[in-house]
This record gives structure tokens, C-alpha cells and sequence, in this order.
């Protein structure tokens, strides 16, 4: 018998045992792992990044290759083209009366040829001796690659691992060669503007460092154990700068741009980049790159690996540790990732990789968007190319916003301000765009937008006549508000782009035969025909014009409240066509057959808030019939949005079925006899767990972990959702951190797929009602404070 003065001392050392066991399993939990090199950059090679800069690293043996990418390197703009004009046609407008003419009578064809005509943007123009593809439009693009050759050479290893740890945010290499241990370890620091990789190992060790770039070299230079590079984009001379700051205990030796180290067991390189790019309406360029990459490099010099290392982690660790995530169930992290997809695909269960996925996406978000840095592109910050699939640009009809998707909800609200910067940017830009096309006020961006203010229609059609990527880019303004609650940044900030976007659409819209206001010429993205009425503009000019109502209240700005809710209630609302499906169109033209994988006209399900299950139901029906004739097969990012519907719909096994499709192996499929081929080119994900569209393009990774927090929280009615879509499949587990509009932190725990207890902490005063299962509680929150509830509350 225990005598019960030591019980407590047991409960204790038991407890300590357990949050530690459980911090290892989490941990371990949170890992990517490999038993080989990657040889492939875009399915193998593992992502890293400080913001600025997103580096790719493959772990190879003989020579470790970083491939590295700044965000503001771009071609194209104004240095690339004299003439640049932002791809506006001045006098766009004075067809816009024949067009909307055209229309009213019927005549599509002739509306369509006429909008080709003459209200399409500029095409890229290329000058002689551009090697790129996009022109003076421009592409984002590769800095280059630093190989570093390992005097052993290719050689048969022992123990070969090659990690990314994304609890820490550090990628790792380890092997043994006759009992010589050797480690790499490659980390972003974002407060330091640095990329730190370190090697060593037991025995001395020679190495050779060399800087390749497709871009052009104009000076390489060796200094105190600093290199430098100082080059140009050939296409629009866009001056860079990279460099790296050596510590080693080796003799290291400089010649022609090839830093050779002899004799070393261990070797810290310290390394950044910096352009001259400015996001400037309409220069774009004069920034000091020199003197950042100087500040930089002495700042980190001092410094050891360990101490380099503890500020990145006091700066991630706060951010990515405010979201835990954990399912009971069966995990296989004794598998590596790619072994374990694939088991996943063939049906293992594995709650653990379901957790990962959700928290790779928050984990990609800090390494690639932090305030004042270029907002995410198609493929976040990384980029192997001088000609990138679509320009690595940000096309804004579902992809730029699809990547900030989980900013908000899963509490990382900072990471939202680079996008906020960007759309700022635009509002110039953009209001000239809107001039030359529409003779409108307000501003407008269209599918496509690069780095310098390229607002216009694009050059081609259906998919370049989209000025309503302004308005849906906004609804990102106004979400920020309504998580953070910051009244100074509306009032500052938000309300004068949301003021600008809104007055573009009380323009724009005209009156039908039936005196609702319809958007016309309008395309449906990127199929159909032109139309008196895309749905997907009614629905964006009704939530620009719904939230600018919201904000105007706030800001107690009457005038503007009382404009824009006359013109929102004028809007031809969503309509329930022939076959019960929800019209993607004015016109009821729409075919069940048709897989697009842009499903536009559920924008009022989701992102938007104008169609719900709780609000709407019929029309929430609706939405689910053109879902169910969509079907689920789609490019990664249309699997990620269908996750957020289902979500929506309060469907949550069929979320998680759509998010299951999105984590399978890119490409796999398997026979209705279930037969199983991995060679197939598709969506899903690579083995590094990158999303495939294919190819690879991190929206998917963004819109399947914010359809995850949707599944498990939502707020976007005005109450606060608990538990909205749980699948059967996540019976028990919890979730910590999660955000909802009006400034809540919401804790939930789940047993038997019933709530079990819930926590609520407010930023604000004030009622909120609470939902779970249709019951409701109304609660006057007191800011700070936390209230718990549990099933009986309900
Ligand atoms: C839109 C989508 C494509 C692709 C591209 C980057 O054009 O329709 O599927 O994602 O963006």
C-alpha cells in the first residue's frame, strides 16, 4: 500500500511524464521525414523561409543544393518596357454602351467580339532579347541556387534522415559515414532577415560553396569571410544583392565566386537577399538593398547558431503555438511522409497526418508572409524558375485569396498584412484601370496582377475580364477587421479601400428589364460566355457593398451607409434555376454536366455570407445541388474550396472526404476493382506535402487547412458556430486557438462526436450568441474574461 504522502509526489512526477510524453508525440507529431535525398524540386525538396525569402533544400550527399527565391525579384514592369502602361487601353469605355447594348438584345456573339476588341488589356509586350515568357507583364522569379559540394562526395550513408520539424520551423539532415556523424540543420529567421544552414560533423570535413543564378552576374566579391553577389534581372534590370556571412573553424579559401573550406568540423552560413523593388505606384524600384543586406550580415555576425536560433523561435514559436490540433486516433509518423500518404490513400488510418496537413499550412504561411514582406504568390515564396507556371503572379479570381484563407481563423492575423499592403497598392493603379475601361469611379483589378500595378482588364478572354478581383481582394480588408476588432485601422486603412472598391460597383451596375441591378458585360471565371449577369459579381458587389454597410455603421458614416444598402438591396439576388441548382448566371443556362473547377456562383456560401443553412436554407439547397453536379474530381485548389462548402453546408464527412483527396498522393489514382497507379499527373499532394494543381501552387494547402477550421468553427453569420461540420470519422479530439469574427478565441474539446467543453475568451465586451446543433446561447461577454460551457449549456 502506498503510503498517501508519496501519492501526490507520484501524481506529479506521472503528470510531468505524460505533458512530456505527449510534447515528444506532438513533436514527433509535427515532423515531415525521409530516408532519402530529394532529386526532385517540386515534389521532394523541402520549403523553408523568413518572409522574404522561401528556400527549397534536397539533403543531397555529395552537394547540398538551397534553392532560393526573394519575393520582390520579379521581370517585367516598368524597367522592362519604356512604354509600360500598365496594360490600360485609355478609351476601353466608349464601347461599354454598345456592348451593354449588344447584350440587352441577345446578341452574346457580337458583345463578346466587341469586348475582345477593343475593352481587353494590352498583351505583354516583349523587347528584343527577352528570354521570358511574360514580357514587360513580367514573372516572379528564381534568385538562384547555393550548391555546397561535401568533400566525401556521393557516397553510401548510414542512417540517412532528412526532416522538417514545422513545430520549430527547422529542416534537418543526418547521416552517418563509418560511425562519423554529419548534420545540417537549415532555418528562416524573420526578425533577422536571415537564412541560417549549418554543418558538422565529428571528423574534419572540406567543402566548396558555389552561387549559381540564371539571373544576370555583374559583381561576386569575398570580404572577412562574407560573399557577395550583386546582379540585374536581364529583362527590366532590376538590381539584387545576395550574400552569405561564413563561420567555421576550417581555413577557407576565395576564388572567382567559389568559396572553398578546408579542414572544418563545423561551418555556419548566415545568408540573405534583398532587391530594389519598392511596391510604389508607378516606379516600383529605389529601394536601399545594399544597405539592408549590410544591416543584416553585421547584426547576425556576431552571433552563435544557438543564439541566431532562440530568436527565431521566440519569434515562430508565439505565432504557430497559439493553434494546437489533436484527433484521437491512429498516427503513422514511424512512416516517412511520402511512405505514409500513400498508405493513407490505400486507407490506413491516420489522424496524425489529417493533423499535420491543417498545421503545414499555418506552418507555411509564417515562413512566407509577415508583415512587410511581398504578400504569398501562386506558389507562396517558392520559385525555381525565370518562367513560373502563370508568372507565380497573384490571380485574384480565387487563388491570391484562397492563400490567406486560414490568416484569420487560425490565428494568424499578422500574417495577413503583406496581402493588405499589396491590395493598398493596388487603389491606384486600379482607379486608372477603372477610368479607362468603365468611366467609373472606384478601382478595379482583373484575373491576373504582377508586381507593378498591372490592374486592367487582362488580355484575353473569358478568364481577363474579371474587375471583380477588386472587390473579393476587399472582403480580406474587412475580415481583418472583423477578427481584430481594430476600430483605428478600419477608420485609417480598411474603410478607404473598402469605400473605392464598394463606389465601383454603385457605378458599374445597371438596371435589368426588371429593374434589379445586374453586372454587365460580366464572365462567370474563366468558362461560359459573356453575360448580362455572372452571378459571381452579384454576389461580390453584395458582399463589398454588405460589409462597407457594416463598416459605415461602425464608423458612423451615414450617407455612405444609407448608398450603399439602397444599391446592395437592388442587386439581382441569387436564383434557383431549372434543375434546382443555383444559377452561375443571369441567364438559367447552366448544364449539369459541366466539372469546372471554378465553382464562382457558390461565393455567397463561401467566402461569402449571403447564402447559409442557418439564413437560407432553400438557396443553401440550391448551392448543394450545383455542388453535387460539380462533382468532387478538380486541380488542388478547387478540391480546397469544396472542403469550405461542404464545411458550409454542415456536411463535415464530406469535407473530410474532399480533404482527404486533397493530402492523397499528386495524381494517384484508384480503379473501381482498387488497383492503385502512382504515375498519374493530378491534384492532391507532392511528397513534401505540397499541393498539387498540378503543378505545384500552395493555394490547395491554404483553402484545405482554413476548410479544417471551418469544419470545426465558423462566425461568419453573426454567431459563433460550434462544432458546424464534425466528421464521424474525428469522433474525439480538441482544438485550441481557433478565431471568430468580433474578436473571440475559441478552445474546443469533443468526445463521441459530441461537445464536451468549450472555452471562450472575448478581445471585446458585448453579446454574442452561441450555436451548436441548432440550440443557441446568448452570452454578455466581458473582454479578457473566459467562460466555459459545456453540452448542457446547449
Ligand atoms: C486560375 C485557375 C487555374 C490556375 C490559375 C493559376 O486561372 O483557373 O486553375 O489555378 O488560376
Amino acid at each position: 500500500m502506498i503510503p498517501s504522502r508519496y501519492k501526490s509526489v507520484l501524481i506529479l512526477f506521472f503528470s510531468i511524464l505524460l505533458s512530456i510524453k505527449l510534447a515528444f508525440s506532438q513533436q514527433k507529431a509535427l515532423q515531415l521525414w525521409y530516408d532519402r535525398p530529394a532529386t526532385d524540386w517540386m515534389r521532394e525538396a523541402l520549403p523553408i523561409g523568413n518572409g522574404y525569402i522561401g528556400a527549397m533544400f534536397f539533403g543531397g550527399i555529395g552537394e547540398e543544393q538551397i534553392q532560393f527565391s526573394e519575393g520582390s525579384l520579379w521581370s517585367g514592369g516598368p524597367g522592362a518596357n519604356p512604354n509600360y502602361n500598365f496594360g490600360n487601353r485609355p478609351n476601353a469605355w466608349k464601347y461599354l454602351g454598345e456592348v451593354r447594348a449588344l447584350i440587352k438584345q441577345g446578341k452574346l456573339k457580337e458583345a463578346n467580339e466587341l469586348v475582345e476588341k477593343q475593352m481587353t488589356g494590352m498583351a505583354p509586350v516583349k523587347l528584343a532579347g527577352d528570354s521570358t515568357d511574360w514580357g514587360d507583364y513580367g514573372a516572379q522569379q528564381t534568385m538562384g541556387d547555393l550548391f555546397i559540394k561535401v568533400g566525401h562526395g556521393s557516397i553510401p550513408v548510414q542512417d540517412y534522415r532528412r526532416t522538417l520539424d514545422i513545430q520549430r520551423a527547422i529542416g534537418k539532415v543526418s547521416y552517418s559515414v563509418a560511425g562519423n556523424k554529419y548534420q545540417r540543420s537549415f532555418f528562416g529567421s524573420y526578425p533577422q532577415g536571415v537564412m541560417v544552414y549549418k554543418f558538422t560533423s565529428d571528423k574534419s570535413e572540406s567543402y566548396t560553396l558555389h552561387f549559381s543564378t540564371p539571373q544576370y552576374k555583374e559583381k561576386e566579391s569575398f570580404e572577412g569571410l562574407r560573399y557577395s553577389c550583386v546582379g540585374y534581372v536581364p529583362n527590366n534590370k532590376l538590381a539584387f544583392e545576395t550574400a552569405y556571412q561564413l563561420v567555421t573553424d576550417g581555413r577557407v579559401k576565395y576564388t572567382n565566386g567559389t568559396v572553398s573550406v578546408e579542414e572544418a568540423k563545423s561551418l555556419l552560413i548566415i545568408h540573405t537577399a534583398a532587391t530594389a523593388y519598392t511596391m510604389q505606384y508607378p516606379h516600383y524600384n529605389g529601394n536601399d538593398f545594399r544597405s539592408i543586406i549590410k544591416k543584416r550580415l553585421d547584426a547576425a555576425k556576431g552571433k552563435s547558431y544557438k543564439q541566431l536560433f532562440q530568436i527565431h523561435q521566440e519569434d515562430y514559436q508565439p505565432l504557430f503555438d497559439r493553434v494546437s490540433f489533436q484527433l484521437q486516433g491512429k498516427s503513422a509518423d514511424h512512416l516517412p511522409t511520402d511512405k505514409r500518404q500513400q498508405a493513407f490513400f490505400e486507407g490506413a488510418e491516420d489522424v496524425g497526418l489529417e493533423q499535420l496537413y491543417f498545421q503545414y499550412g499555418r506552418y507555411l504561411m509564417i515562413a512566407a508572409s509577415r508583415p512587410g514582406t511581398m504578400p504569398m504568390h501562386l506558389q507562396g515564396k517558392w520559385n525555381n524558375s525565370v518562367n513560373p507556371p502563370w508568372a507565380a503572379d497573384y490571380h485574384t479570381n480565387i487563388n491570391e485569396q484562397m492563400l490567406y484563407w486560414p490568416a484569420e481563423v487560425t490565428n494568424l492575423s499578422e500574417c495577413h498584412e503583406p496581402l493588405i499592403d499589396y491590395i493598398e497598392s493596388l487603389v491606384e493603379p486600379g482607379k486608372k484601370s477603372a477610368h479607362d475601361f468603365f468611366h467609373t469611379r472606384g478601382w478595379i483589378v482583373n484575373t491576373m496582377n504582377n508586381a507593378f500595378g498591372y490592374t486592367a482588364v487582362n488580355w484575353g478572354l473569358p478568364w481577363g475580364f474579371y474587375p471583380a478581383g477588386a472587390a473579393w481582394l476587399t472582403q480580406h480588408v474587412w475580415e481583418h477587421y472583423a477578427y481584430t476588432q481594430d476600430k483605428a485601422y478600419l477608420r485609417n486603412r480598411a474603410y478607404p479601400i473598402m469605400k473605392e472598391a464598394a463606389r465601383f460597383w454603385i457605378d458599374y451596375l445597371t438596371p435589368d428589364e426588371n429593374g434589379h441591378l445586374v453586372s454587365s458585360p460580366s464572365y462567370s471565371p474563366e468558362h461560359g460566355g459573356i453575360s448580362g449577369g455572372a452571378s459571381m459579381d452579384h454576389q461580390i458587389a453584395w458582399d463589398i457593398l454588405n460589409n462597407s454597410l457594416e463598416a459605415a455603421i461602425v464608423l458612423d458614416d451615414k450617407a455612405f451607409a444609407d448608398t450603399v444598402q439602397r444599391v446592395r438591396d437592388r442587386i439581382l439576388p441569387p436564383q434557383i434555376g431549372r434543375w434546382g441548382q443555383l444559377q452561375e448566371w443571369k441567364e438559367d443556362v447552366d448544364d449539369p454536366n459541366n466539372k469546372h473547377r471554378h465553382v464562382s456562383h457558390l461565393f455567397a456560401l463561401h467566402p461569402g455570407r449571403q447564402i447559409s443553412p442557418l439564413k437560407t436554407p432553400e438557396l443553401a439547397e440550391a448551392a448543394k445541388v450545383s455542388l453535387e453536379a460539380r462533382g468532387d474530381e478538380a486541380t488542388g485548389w478547387s478540391l480546397g474550396w469544396k472542403v469550405n462548402f461542404w464545411a458550409r453546408l454542415k456536411n463535415g464527412d464530406r469535407a473530410l472526404k474532399l480533404y482527404k483527396m486533397v493530402i492523397k498522393p499528386a495524381g494517384a489514382t484508384k480503379s473501381s476493382s482498387g488497383a492503385i497507379n502512382y504515375e498519374g499527373e493530378g491534384s492532391g499532394s507532392y511528397a513534401n506535402l505540397l499541393d498539387a494543381h498540378p503543378p505545384f501552387q500552395l493555394d490547395g494547402n491554404m483553402g484545405a487547412t482554413a476548410g479544417v477550421a471551418e469544419m470545426l468553427l465558423q462566425s461568419q453569420t453573426g454567431e459563433i458556430e460550434l462544432l458546424p461540420a464534425l466528421p464521424k470519422n474525428w469522433p474525439t479530439g480538441r482544438i485550441s486557438g481557433l478565431c471568430a469574427r468580433g474578436g473571440f478565441t475559441v478552445n474546443l474539446n469533443w468526445e463521441a462526436g459530441q461537445l464536451k467543453s468549450a472555452e471562450i475568451i472575448a478581445d471585446k465586451s458585448g453579446q454574442k450568441t452561441l450555436t451548436y446543433k441548432g440550440k443557441t446561447k446568448a452570452i454578455d461577454f466581458v473582454s479578457g474574461k473566459k467562460y466555459q460551457l459545456s453540452l448542457t449549456d446547449f
